[in-house]
């Protein structure tokens, strides 16, 4: 198990000690230690990744060629990086290339998160520096977004029923150490909505009614359909994205190319994905994988547990019909 020191205890300004002291708070248990969530402009933080996301607001200019990978955690984003980088980058890097950056680098080094390390007490590196045009990632809610990406950016997000959601996250707490409580209580959490990022539903509720407002610059994905077809719904994001398929690379096999080099078990097998640690926080690249299906939640939670989120789907989804 690792457990990254990136989230614990940053140097906050004392400005921004005083602002978090106005919002609303709650304490949890992160690998034995208390760690505060803040909730800002309705959705729940950490301190170092609120100080970041504050930061962004404040500072962040987006390109017009900038292209963001949207989620919330454990939606499939690491999935989505993969299949955006490497449609973006298939003739300067062909998926079957021997030195293809995925042998390196897991994507979420190549697809960095914009609030993980560029901004803040943690910023490990210069935005500015990184290559245009830019290949970036968010958690942050649609409605938080600087005014520049959302009028300038086209973004990509993923959604998953909140079911698997949660008990990937539960697992993904565990394995880098970043909580220690039981399955019921990261359930309490997570229907409340003070799990990081949350409320989970407002968070697709608003990416996915932008997608049907502002079509071309949201396409709202789901990570049971990425499953199902996966060669369909890489051809919707290359064609969002402005790199449709031509008919040459149709004929040469390249969508089932992009689809194997992306799927789970491709990325999952990789040595850099079984041994690396992401460049920012330390974590391990493996902890990215665990079982990559549709329906695990049926392992991991009772029938009482799993009525109780989908009570709050049929509230809060009503009229969209996703994921009931
Ligand atoms: P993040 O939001 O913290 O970056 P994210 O990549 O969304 O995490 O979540 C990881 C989940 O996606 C894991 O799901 P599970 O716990 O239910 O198994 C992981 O296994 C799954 N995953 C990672 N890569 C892929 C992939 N290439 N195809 C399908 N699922 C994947």
């Amino acid at each position: 198990m690792s457990s990254s020191k990136f989230f614990q205890s940053p140097q906050l300004s004392q400005d921004l000690k005083e602002f978090l002291s106005t919002l609303p708070r709650k304490e949890v248990f992160s690998n034995g230690h208390p760690l505060c969530r803040y909730q800002y402009q309705g959705f729940w933080y950490v301190d170092v990744i609120l100080e970041a996301v504050i930061s962004i607001q404040e500072h962040f200019q987006a390109e017009d060629s900038d292209v963001f990978v949207a989620s919330n955690p454990k939606c499939g984003t690491t999935w989505l990086k993969a299949i955006a980088f490497a449609l973006l980058n298939r003739r300067r890097h062909p998926a079957t290339s021997g030195d293809h950056p995925f042998l390196s680098r897991n994507p979420h080094d190549l697809v960095p998160f914009l609030e993980i390390g560029f901004y803040g007490s943690r910023k490990a590196r210069d935005i500015a520096s990184f290559p245009s045009p830019r290949l970036l990632a968010t958690h942050v809610p649609y409605s938080s977004l600087p005014e520049s990406i959302r009028s300038k950016c086209k973004i990509v997000y993923v959604a998953r029923d909140p079911k698997d959601t949660l008990v990937s996250a539960r697992h993904f707490s565990a394995r880098v150490g970043m909580l220690d409580t039981t399955m019921a209580e990261v359930l309490e959490q997570f229907c409340e909505g003070s799990n990081i990022y949350g409320p989970f539903w407002d968070h697709v509720v608003g990416y996915w009614k932008q997608s049907l407002e502002n079509p071309e610059r949201v396409l709202f994905l789901k990570y049971e359909d990425m499953k199902a077809r996966p060669a369909a719904e890489v051809r919707r994001v290359a064609e969002f994205l402005g790199c449709a398929f031509s008919a040459e690379e149709e004929e040469a096999g390249e969508v089932d190319r992009i689809v194997e080099l992306c799927s789970f078990e491709g990325l999952r097998g990789l040595e850099v994905n079984k041994k690396g640690k992401q460049e920012v926080t330390g974590m391990d690249n493996s902890a990215f994988f665990r079982r990559g299906e549709v329906g695990d939640w049926k392992n991991h939670l009772s029938p009482e547990m799993a009525k109780r989120i989908d009570r709050i789907s049929e509230e809060k989804f009503s009229g969209s019909g996703l994921f009931l």
